[in-house]
């Protein structure tokens, strides 16, 4: 027996917003999966690897779930609910505060009826007074049943000592899958992509972030130690390029230098990053595009 170790998948589920990614990050203690205050901002699936002693946990940090209008939105549910069949544990994360909406509703159906090992995570408990949460959860019991339920904070870390020491208590005996000092599978190609996405969501506003992706044309090591990073950032609309690019180009420099400060730090080495706004109407329809962005096509 590999000297007892543990490994297993916990997906992370959950409407829009309710904290996935920086529950993720918190508990990796790296920013693997981009956060902003708006919705969807996570569009494919992230695998957060964390050890805990002798237990490897690998978290999947899925899009958020909800009504699917475009292919993109599709793809993105579609990933989410494959995160969770794949996964040993399923931990089904709602917002405190945001209560029983009825997304949070359609949700906990969905994860009822799919009958897998899944635990209740009630986060941002730094916005709300327990006694508050009651109804929530015997709301949420009538609809699933949850193994655990945990009441966590992932901005203030409140409850994750307990809640992590729990997680890695749960994961199966088996071998470790991933090297221990990796921390996660998505390719630095993908997070220099990732990382001017969450510069886009955080400095650009209403449709400009939905309707933008971003592509890593080239990803070269220099003889220097640094490397040079050019990207495509595809917009839907001209109006669009417009907003990004901003007065004599300002914009886009500012998303450029914020994004290469943050990379120069992941990759733990200087970056040159040049990025590159194109037009082009529909890319959210096209399947290279969203499996550029780590996106199966989604059945029509
Ligand atoms: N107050 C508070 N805010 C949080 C907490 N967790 C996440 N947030 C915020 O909620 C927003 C959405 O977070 P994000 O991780 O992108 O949510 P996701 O869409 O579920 O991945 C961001 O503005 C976060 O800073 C928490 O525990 N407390
Ligand atoms: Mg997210």
């Amino acid at each position: 027996m590999n000297d007892m170790t543990r490994c297993g998948f916990a997906a992370i589920v959950g409407a829009p917003n309710a904290g996935k990614s920086t529950l993720m990050n918190r508990l990796v203690g790296a920013k693997l999966s981009i956060v902003s205050p708006k919705a969807q901002t996570t569009r494919s699936r992230v695998l957060g690897i964390l050890m805990q002693g002798r237990t490897q946990i690998l978290l999947v940090d899925t899009p958020g779930i909800f009504a699917p209008r475009r292919r993109l939105d599709r793809a993105m549910v579609a990933a989410a609910w494959t995160g969770a069949q794949d996964a040993d544990l399923v931990l089904l994360l709602v917002d405190s505060k945001a209560g029983m909406t009825a997304g949070v509703r359609e949700i906990a159906n969905m994860v009822g009826a799919a009958s897998r090992r899944t635990w209740l995570v009630l986060n941002k408990s730094d916005l709300v007074t327990p006694g508050a949460l009651l109804p929530l959860i015997a709301g949420l019991n009538e609809l699933a049943t949850f193994e655990e339920t945990f009441m966590v904070s992932a901005s203030t870390g409140d409850g994750l000592q307990e809640f992590l020491a729990a997680l890695a208590a749960a994961m199966p005996p088996g071998p470790l899958l991933y090297p221990e000092d990796d921390l996660t599978d998505v390719p630095d190609r993908l997070l220099a992509a990732e990382i001017v996405r969450e510069q886009i969501f955080l400095q650009t506003h209403e449709e400009v972030p939905y309707g933008t992706t971003v592509e890593t044309e080239t990803f070269t090591e220099r003889k220097d130690g640094s490397v040079r990073i050019d990207a495509t950032v595809y917009v839907a609309r001209a109006g669009h390029k417009a907003i990004l690019i901003g007065q004599k180009g300002s914009r886009i420099r500012e998303i450029g230098a914020a994004a290469r400060k943050q990379l120069a730090g992941l990759l733990e080495r200087p970056v040159h990053l040049f990025l590159n706004v194109k037009e082009r109407a529909g890319w959210d329809e096209e399947s290279a595009r969203l499996r550029a962005i780590g996106l199966q096509d989604p059945p029509a």
